[in-house]
């Protein structure tokens, strides 16, 4: 598994530790689900570095024209103004000014996404460790033997934890079920999959710069390919299969914190 880790991102990958978590008790298994999103994460922070790229390219090519600027004051070239301004309802990036702080927001909003998941991943492979808990369900029951009150008042238990990968696994299930669809724009799929899902529990601030963020996702034939399992047909294949599983773990994670009332763990 360390060895996996390693390499590029692969939805095969997720899709295998997504299978291996539902038991025949239906219990939900730790190891597995947490592998799962290590792989997502992996594939976030490919994102990411996109931007950095891009941003950095920019920054060195801003930094050679002032070098330019400077020598011949009177140089005929006019600067592209480095201003943002947003201009609701956005659909993709070609829409929005250009500017190098744009790039590097964008860049920030996703490293921000993907290392809220990865300190929540390692919180819950660190519960795991020291209980040596096997399934969310004894996860859940060791933590609610302190009792409900006890449990809603710590900002680090596994369950509330849990509960925002939960939410944030209902997103992946919407967003992989679009990119099945056939929907070209990949930004208006994330954003439908994000306000059916993820949107009513962040705030404001955060529910505007994810959907900016968005506008800049690749094309629905970058994200096939970035898959990493053949062709385009054969990625599509890989979803039909991938989508009941990380619906099936959903399903039952719904379930078990429905019936003990955790879906509201602040
Ligand atoms: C082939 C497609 C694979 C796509 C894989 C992408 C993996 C996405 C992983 C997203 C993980 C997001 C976890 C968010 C958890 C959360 O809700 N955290 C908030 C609350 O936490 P707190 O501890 O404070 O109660 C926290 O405030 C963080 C918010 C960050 C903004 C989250 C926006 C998430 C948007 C969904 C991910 C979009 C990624 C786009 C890539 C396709």
């Amino acid at each position: 598994a360390a060895a996996a880790a390693a390499g590029p991102f692969s939805l095969r990958e997720v899709l295998d530790a997504f299978r291996r978590c539902v038991t025949e008790q239906r219990e939900v298994l730790l190891e597995p689900y947490l592998s799962g999103w290590r792989g997502l994460i992996r594939f976030l922070q490919s994102l990411g570095a996109v931007f950095s790229f891009i941003s950095k390219d920019v920054v060195t090519k801003v930094a050679l024209l002032e070098a330019h600027r400077q020598q011949h004051p009177s140089g005929a070239f006019v600067f592209p103004p480095f201003g943002v301004v947003f201009f609701p309802p956005l659909t993709h990036l070609t829409q929005l000014p250009f500017s190098l702080s744009f790039l590097q927001s964008l860049g920030a909003v996703f490293s921000f996404i993907s290392k809220d998941a990865v300190a929540k991943v390692a919180l819950l492979e660190a519960h795991r460790q020291q209980h040596r808990f096997v399934s969310l369900q004894s996860l859940v029951q060791h933590e609610l033997a302190a009792g409900p009150a006890a449990l809603r008042a710590r900002p680090d238990s596994g369950c509330r934890t849990v509960l925002r990968l939960h939410r944030a696994l209902r997103w992946l299930q919407l967003f992989l079920e679009g990119l099945r669809s056939g929907e070209p724009r990949t930004s208006v799929l994330c954003t439908d999959a994000y306000n059916a899902s993820l949107a009513e529990h962040h705030p404001w601030v955060v529910r505007k710069a994810a959907t900016v963020a968005f506008c800049a996702l690749p094309s629905r034939d970058a994200f096939l390919e970035i898959m990493n399992v053949g062709s385009a047909e054969e990625a599509v294949a890989m979803l039909g299969e991938a989508i009941p599983y990380i619906g099936d773990v959903y399903g039952i994670t719904q379930e078990l914190f429905a019936e003990h009332k955790l879906l509201d763990l602040p």
